[in-house]
């Protein structure tokens, strides 16, 4: 058998071993194992080290008989997780496939009531927060986040934390708050409330279903947080003051009492809190959970994981593979994301004044055709067009443009020969091939005996009219954001769809052929379900990003209205590396650098101008551009 089968083989034995009774951690003597537990992750992180260097010393074969030795003796959930960062971070191992999440943890297959929820339109009976389960339980949504927080430990790989890791931090659950929130607006739930007050019983509850129910204990509605051995509330609530004072006066007090400037990663880092916390000292990292600020977020999922009747494993949201399903975790997030939030609120809006000279249209001026007797009236638009909407940013089915599934197909001239030359000034938001509304479907897939509900959307692409207006090639970044129309003024709402560059030649009039597949967002190569969930192949690091079946909000049967935007800067001052097809940019960075040097979330990371409102602020640039559209559930 040649080498690097073998070790593929010992790698996904190991890791689909299932611990026997008596080797998981006794219920008595302590907790089951949490990364978010700060003692548990010390743990873990100087394991992790260890086998990253015995890797180096003696090859990946030496780590693999070592895991299996330790799983003997050891905390097999401690040794696992220790694994998993070390596959997902040693150059030797990178090659080594790490099995699916659902194939590690069948039990995290969903349970036959949330297939039933999935197919109901409108929970009106028990539990509201139910008609969503068939989001928060996806196996996708939670690889997603276990993944990423693999790629990013707290606890740092071998004493080096990724590159802008605190901010990555906040910003990628940012995201999952922005995504959840649409789909509760879309479901007709109000948003969720964030959990800043600790001493107030949470009403949701939740119950891990009958699988899960071996490893994690139901949460019942109506508790409320307690002191939990090592740890009290009355801490968590002085390390959470302790933020909203640093907060306030912009400045983080650090270990050794000198005080530093609040950046957006130093902020992240000590919310989290990771290794790179104000409060860490070089000996402590993470920092001791009694040290200023604490480990505010870890120690909340630790408390609420605590949350159970009598004795048991505790909930799910002590685990990052789990933790996603439960109401709560997006609660806990929202009172995180508010303190990240409160600081970007006082600092200066963006100036937008670098913004490159490109032009994405609000009308189009269309020729007067000879001989004609004045322009006849236009239809009035059912909706009124807001200021910054125009007409350049077009959507296709992928599945209506003739040849599109051919493998040679060429989408940048199929764009240029139908959008751009003679048809320039040809309006396209509906008619042809184009749309004006994007769609999204309920699926289900049968695995190990589970029917697992599953959002997916129809296979789209962009095709982006962008003008040169200069006598010179440019780079440009372009964004593309998009929100609940209705939510448009929050800034917290707006979805990052992707992020791509573009190089314009010198006065050309562009169109730009963009498929969804290739979102920023998502894991790559894009992979929808069921083909998502066998093996992936390629690195273990790069197989990071939100699951492509979950690109668009569900959005509703009679269409959600839902606003495009579509925003260009300059390359040359972003930085941005060639994606490398490695895993999501936007979510995982690229191996070494962050590969956009702009505030994560630009341009919905600062406040808007003073009596500017974001409509405003949008509706003044010609390098950017909105469209409304509708997402439609159809079936
Ligand atoms: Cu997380």
């Amino acid at each position: 058998m040649d080498e690097s089968r073998d070790l593929q083989q010992q790698t996904t034995d190991l890791l689909l071993q299932r611990p026997s009774a008596s080797a998981t951690r006794d219920l008595a003597g302590g907790p089951p194992f949490s990364p978010f537990r700060p003692t548990d992750l010390a743990r873990a992180t100087a394991l992790t080290d260890r086998l990253l260097d015995l890797a180096d010393r003696s090859g990946v074969q030496a780590v693999l008989d070592e895991v299996a030795r330790l799983n003997a003796t050891d905390d097999p959930a401690l040794v696992k997780h220790a694994f998993l960062v070390f596959l997902t971070h040693h150059p030797e191992a990178q090659g080594l496939t790490i099995p699916p999440l659902e194939q590690r943890e069948p039990e995290i297959l969903p349970s036959s009531d949330t297939e039933e929820a999935a197919t109901r339109d409108l929970d009106t009976a028990g539990d509201p927060e139910a008609q969503l389960a068939w989001y928060r339980e996806d196996p996708a949504a939670s690889e997603h986040h276990e993944h990423w927080h693999l790629v990013y430990p707290a606890g740092g790989v071998r004493g080096q934390r990724k590159d802008r890791q605190g901010e990555l931090f906040v910003y990628m659950h940012e995201q999952m708050l922005a995504r959840y929130d649409t789909e509760r607006l879309a479901a007709g739930l109000s948003p969720v409330v964030a959990l800043s007050d600790y001493r107030v019983p949470i009403a949701e509850g939740y119950d891990p279903g009958p699988r899960l129910r071996a490893s994690f204990s139901p949460r019942p509605p109506g508790m409320t947080m307690a002191d939990i051995e090592g740890y009290t509330v009355a801490a968590h609530e002085q390390h959470r003051d302790h933020l909203r004072a640093a907060i306030s006066a912009g400045s983080l007090q650090a270990a050794d009492g000198s005080h530093a400037p609040i950046t957006p990663d130093l902020l992240g880092a000590t919310l989290e809190a990771s290794i790179n916390s104000a409060s860490s000292d070089p000996t402590t990292q993470p920092p001791a959970p009694d040290s200023f600020y604490g480990q505010l977020h870890n120690y909340g999922h630790v408390l609420i994981g605590a949350l159970q009747t009598g004795a048991g494993p505790g909930g799910v949201m002590n685990d990052t593979a789990t933790a996603i399903r439960d109401p709560v975790f997006y609660r806990w997030h929202r009172h995180v994301d508010d303190l990240a939030f409160a600081w970007q609120e006082r600092q200066p809006p963006n100036t937008f004044t670098d913004a490159p000279k490109v032009r994405l249209r609000r009308t189009l001026t269309a020729a007067k055709a000879p001989g004609t007797a004045g322009p006849t009236t236009p239809p009035a638009p059912a909706v009124p067009t807001p200021p910054h909407a125009g007409p350049d940013i077009i959507l296709a089915f992928m599945d209506s443009i003739p040849g599109s599934s051919s493998a040679n197909f060429d989408g940048a001239a199929y764009g240029q020969a139908h959008f751009g030359g003679a048809n320039w000034n040809k309006p396209f938001a509906t008619g042809g091939v184009t749309t004006a509304e994007l769609h999204t479907q309920m699926k289900t897939r049968h695995t190990q005996g589970v029917t697992v509900p599953y959002l997916d959307q129809r296979t789209f692409c962009y095709f982006l009219r962008v003008e040169n207006l200069r006598a010179t090639a440019q780079a440009i970044t372009v964004r593309i954001f998009g929100v609940a129309t209705q939510a448009a003024a929050d800034r917290r709402m707006w979805i990052e769809l992707d992020k791509f560059t573009a190089q314009l030649a010198a006065r050309q009039k562009a169109v730009l052929y963009r498929p969804a597949a290739l979102s920023s967002v998502i894991r790559q190569p894009a992979l929808k379900p069921p083909g998502a969930t066998g093996l992936p192949s390629g690195d273990n690091y790069c197989n990071c990003g939100w699951p492509y079946n979950l690109l668009l909000p569900r959005g509703t049967r009679v269409g959600l209205p839902f606003r495009l935007l579509v925003f260009c800067t300059d390359a040359t001052q972003d930085h941005i590396q060639a994606p490398s097809g490695c895993g999501s940019m936007s979510y995982c960075g690229s191996k070494d650098r962050y590969p956009d040097r702009r505030s994560m979330g630009y341009p919905f990371d600062r406040p808007f101008a003073a009596g500017h409102s974001l409509a405003q602020t949008l509706a003044g640039g010609d390098h950017l551009a909105t469209r409304d559209i509708v997402i439609r559930w159809v079936d």
